[in-house]
């Protein structure tokens, strides 16, 4: 595997960060994920959009303009002859001192991996998947805003540990005031009685495959609604499904246990599943 680590292109045992780098010692950085199908990379500009962004949120200017990071990421895809494949560039606040300050900081560290993967949930996509609603709140975006793709993760890796404690393949978080926000590592949305719901983008992330589903939806003539919900909403759903780069589009058909709908994927959750299918082969 070649990794892109500041300015080279050098194996996986030579992409090495210093224990001093402050997205380690402090989360103190911004990451994307990407997928790239059939040698092309899906969204890019969105995605480029939005590490810039997350790292305006944090003050971190990152060293390189988008164009040049643009097309670091699509050599590091050819580089390793992938085709199909996931890519995480992460900008951190680089080496600095053990204190926090930011300004100790000279340099930010940037690097690109880039992987084979597949379906993340598998045969999941079929039979549907079991979410568990967990106790752990969504960052609010007063303290740390969801839309900013920062590493800090701990708040999405504490509720993944309660779901799977509790047996599910992915957790549903609500916000501080009980509202409805987003998987672990995906947006949620709601189907009832025909028409989409997801909640607005103040309490999840702004995600590109959320946005590339309200698109197909829309051509599909599929009334879509932002709304704050509550669990109610989620309980009494039709159809309940998440989207994500990882994830894709995934049909969620038991919530804590209950069954969601008919207990299987629902006929709006298969259109956009192959409406995105399709999105992602042109
Ligand atoms: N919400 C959160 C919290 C995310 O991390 C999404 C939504 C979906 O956004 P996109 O733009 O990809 O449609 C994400 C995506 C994982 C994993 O293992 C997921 C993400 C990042 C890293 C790992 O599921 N992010």
């Amino acid at each position: 595997m070649i990794i892109y680590l500041d300015g080279r292109f050098v194996p996986e045992e030579e992409a090495k960060i210093s224990v001093f780098d402050h997205g380690l010692l402090y989360g103190d950085g911004v990451f994307e994920g990407i997928r790239a199908y059939n040698g092309k990379l899906f969204r890019l500009d969105d995605h480029i959009d939005r590490l810039y962004d997350s790292a305006r949120t944090i003050n971190l200017e990152i060293p390189v303009p988008k164009e040049e990071f643009r097309e670091l990421i699509e050599e590091t895809v050819r580089r390793n002859g992938l085709k199909d494949a996931y890519v995480r560039p992460v900008v951190t606040r680089g080496k600095g001192d053990l204190g926090l300050d930011p300004r100790k900081c000279p340099r930010p560290t940037i690097f690109i991996i880039a992987t084979q993967w597949g379906a993340m949930y598998g045969d999941l996509y079929e039979k549907g998947l079991s979410a568990i609603t967990v106790s752990v709140r969504r960052n609010p975006a007063e303290a740390l805003p969801p839309n900013a793709k920062t590493l800090n993760y701990l708040n999405n890796i504490l509720a993944k540990i309660e779901c799977n404690v509790k047996g599910g393949d992915e957790a549903i978080f609500f916000d501080t005031n009980g509202y409805l926000s987003e998987g672990s590592g995906d947006n949620i949305f709601v189907v009832k009685n025909g028409i989409i719901y997801t909640p607005p983008t103040l309490n999840n992330l702004r995600g590109i495959t959320r946005l590339v589903a309200l698109e197909c939806a829309s051509r599909l003539g599929i009334q879509c609604i932002e709304r704050n919900m509550g669990y109610y909403d989620l309980y009494t759903a039709d159809e309940v499904f998440v989207t994500g780069t990882a994830a894709e589009v995934a049909p969620i058909v038991k919530i804590d246990g209950r069954r969601i709908g008919d207990g299987r994927p629902g006929p709006i959750t298969k259109q956009l599943m192959e409406a995105f299918r399709l999105e992602t082969q042109k």
